[in-house]
């Protein structure tokens, strides 16, 4: 068969030659790159969420593998046995705790909402554990466990929700809103979501002009992720080498959003890659997990080695506030994660699994966790309202008082002269 004439066009068969030669180029220029995310997990829950729509109302169906066996505790590269134990015992007060306020609220003795961290005490305990007394913590209103590892008693929490005279911000603001800059570095709650990620890069920035690396951590939900801050705050931690640790905790939930109603990718770890930092999946009801994930990236921002993405796989077990029934939920869902709790299984790890408590220590352990917060109850719910003369004072210190000192040493550089320590001199007064 005679060879059909090539078509010509204006610019001849030599064009199309040329353009299939810098097409094959290009195939052979362009590279699959590969990205790790480091997985700790020991199970990769895989369901889906579904939005069904009956005329007005909307609700949802979950689908996939719920009767999955429940995963063991990993064992820690880095606690002892010891160590587990108090994480156990901070895990034990913070639950109580949270279940007491739940009690106090009903009997009309709290001010405003109550908000829980249920299934979640892993999470806040074992990651605030792994940071070191003289570094920086900024918890969300879920991370009641974390204050507890940072050095506030259960009646700071009970009195703040009380708004007791006697509270860490006298009674002036109701729930989460408050830290300790002078002894615990814990800084206060911000509620509008992401701007304790920049706050921290801040802090962290703040102890590299006085001339050490620290690890500074913070928390961010799986909803509060999609906020621009947080994209502003990581990406200045990452290109500055702060020490920034932030746990992603992906409960699933924001309000009564669902996680697959939030963002496409499959595991918000994979952010980290965007912004060029390691990114890391844990179970979130593992202490172990948490701790170890969190104890390196802590190591990591010691060293001047920048910040790290932990995302916490896990469930939200009760409605956004005390308000909220979460009757959104598929009860299915909560079935699942009920089986995951991380204090039974961490009991069970500890008494069946490891026999490093015995029945009758564990026993002893949970009396005393109950007695310490009975105790502390009592304390709170005796202690006074603030007075109404005293309504105009400050809410985190009064007038005047305001002192700025440095925590680790004199800065260096960065400073201006009129801001500059003068011999003797131990503090700067800002007026
Ligand atoms: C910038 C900003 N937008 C909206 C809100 C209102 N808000 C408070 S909590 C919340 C849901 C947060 O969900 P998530 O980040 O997943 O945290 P979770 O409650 O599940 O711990 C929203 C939208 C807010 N506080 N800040
Ligand atoms: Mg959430």
């Amino acid at each position: 068969m005679p060879k059909k004439k090539q078509p010509t066009t204006t610019h001849g068969t030599t064009n199309h030659r040329r353009i299939r030669k810098s097409q094959a180029d290009t195939k052979s220029l362009i590279q699959q790159r590969t990205y790790t995310v480091a997985d700790y997990r020991l199970e990769k829950p895989s369901f889906e969420l579904r939005q069904v729509r009956d005329g007005d109302t909307v609700r949802y169906e979950v689908s996939g593998k719920l009767s999955a066996s429940v995963p063991p505790i990993r064992d820690s590269k880095y606690l002892s046995k010891q160590q587990c134990i108090e994480i156990y015992r901070w895990m034990l007060l913070n639950r109580k705790m949270e279940a007491a306020l739940e009690n106090l609220y009903k009997q009309g003795k709290v001010v405003g909402g109550v908000y829980f961290g249920l299934g979640q005490e892993a999470c806040s305990c074992a990651s605030a554990y792994a940071l070191k007394p003289d570094e920086w913590l900024g918890p969300l209103i879920r991370n009641q466990g974390s204050l507890l590892v940072r050095g506030f008693s259960a009646a700071d929490i009970m009195m703040q929700y009380m708004a007791k005279a006697g509270s860490p911000t006298k009674g002036r603001d109701a729930s989460s809103h408050f830290g300790d800059i002078q002894t615990r570095n814990v800084v206060a709650p911000i509620s509008t979501l992401g701007d304790l990620i920049p706050v921290l890069a801040g802090v962290a920035l703040g102890a590299r002009l006085q001339g050490k690396d620290i690890a500074v951590m913070t928390y961010i939900g799986d909803g509060g992720q999609s906020t621009g801050v947080t994209y502003e705050g990581l990406n200045f931690a990452a290109v500055q080498n702060l020490g920034l640790v932030l746990l992603v905790e992906n409960n699933l939930w924001g309000y009564s959003t669902p996680a697959d109603m939030q963002f496409r990718v499959k595991d918000l770890a994979e952010r980290a890659i965007a912004y060029g930092i390691p990114g890391i999946i844990v179970d979130g009801t593992d202490p172990c997990q948490v701790y170890d994930a969190a104890h390196e990236a802590c190591q990591r921002a010691r060293g001047g080695e920048g910040p790290t993405l932990i995302e916490a796989k896990m469930m939200r077990m009760k409605g956004h506030a005390i308000h909220d029934a979460a009757e959104y939920v598929p009860k299915a869902l909560f079935e699942y994660w009920k089986k995951r709790d991380p204090i039974a299984r961490f009991e069970d790890y500890l008494v069946r699994q490891k026999k490093w408590l015995t029945r009758e220590e564990n026993e002893k352990l949970m009396a005393e966790v109950d007695a310490e917060l009975e105790a502390q109850r009592e304390l709170s719910v005796a202690s006074p309202l603030p007075s109404p003369e005293s309504a105009a004072g400050g809410a985190y210190c009064e007038a005047g008082c305001h002192e700025i000192k440095p925590k680790y040493a004199i800065p260096k550089f960065g400073i201006k002269k009129s801001l500059r320590l003068r011999e003797g001199e131990t503090a700067v007064h800002l007026k």
